[in-house]
């Protein structure tokens, strides 16, 4: 799930208007699908290939096709209302992909993967309920943050592993602007689908804020891979160093050809050299 599917845009829309009031927009349930992959979809015959970086023409593209993971003209939310809390609901799940033709274990969040795309401004205060419906123990860590220890999202470490069918909440200050990221920080489900964007807005009133480059239109974007081995394969087998991904890529030296190519003759009857 490597390419991006820009939405054709027939004609210049205005830009929305600027939210009075930095409304919340709790994502509950798989309804929501704002950006991302609707895995709805996925199970079925269509395999979500990468399309070739010639078909420019999005026209031609159909929609429902890959949804990838571009929301365009996220608007920048810049706000001059005082900070809020802004909450959001993750419902992580179990969910099947077929990227490569195989039927292959992911976990959707609210419905996608990438998970949707977290957005706040500079002040505000998040209030992030996770609502475990795994089989198995979670963590959520928002990677590169400044904020209170606790919410930091390393089990075991920080906090108890959110336990299956269970929710845990996670509420902090923004107290930075940038583009972040966040993701699952148990075992590796974070290899199977559970990363997305972390949003924080630089505030209007910011002393630093720079009409014309701050308020620009932005787009998250992500770009990510797939394999259809289980992570945990993929993880055992570069510590073991087996060299298993180059043999399969070809890439691997190989001393028999290197040895039947004439390579590892004596230096001095090499190319007549002395
Ligand atoms: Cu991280």
């Amino acid at each position: 799930m490597t390419l991006v599917k820009v939405k054709p845009k027939k004609s210049k829309q205005k830009p929305e208007p600027k939210h009075k009031n930095h409304i919340q927009v709790p994502m509950v349930t798989d309804t929501v699908k704002a950006v991302g992959i609707d895995m709805s979809k996925m199970d079925k015959t269509s395999t979500p290939t990468i399309k070739p970086m010639q078909s420019h023409n999005v026209d031609t593209m159909k929609m429902d096709e890959i949804q990838m993971l571009v929301e365009l003209k996220t608007p920048p939310e810049i706000s001059v209302a005082p900070p809020q809390k802004v909450r959001y609901d993750l419902y992580i799940r179990d969910t099947t992909v077929n990227f490569t033709g195989k039927p292959k274990r992911a976990i959707a969040v609210n419905g996608q993967i990438p998970m949707p795309t977290l957005t706040f401004t500079e002040g505000d205060t998040a209030v992030i309920y996770v609502h475990n419906e795994l089989d198995e123990e979670t963590s959520v860590h928002w990677h590169g943050l400044f904020l209170p220890n606790k919410e930091d999202g390393v089990p075991n470490l920080t906090q108890m592993p959110i336990k299956p069918h269970t929710t845990h909440l996670y509420t902090f200050p923004i107290i930075q602007h940038g583009t972040h990221w966040y993701h699952s920080h148990s075992g590796l489900q974070e290899q199977i689908g559970m990363y997305g964007s972390f949003i924080m807005n630089k505030r209007v009133d910011d002393t630093t804020f720079r009409t014309g480059i701050d308020d620009l239109p932005t787009v998250p974007l992500i770009l990510s891979e797939w394999t259809d081995y289980n992570p945990n394969n993929v993880h055992r087998m570069l510590h073991n160093a087996t060299d298993w991904f180059a043999i399969k890529k070809g890439t691997t030296q190989s001393y028999s050809e290197a040895i039947g190519q004439g390579y590892l003759k004596p230096k001095s009857t090499m190319n007549g050299n002395g």
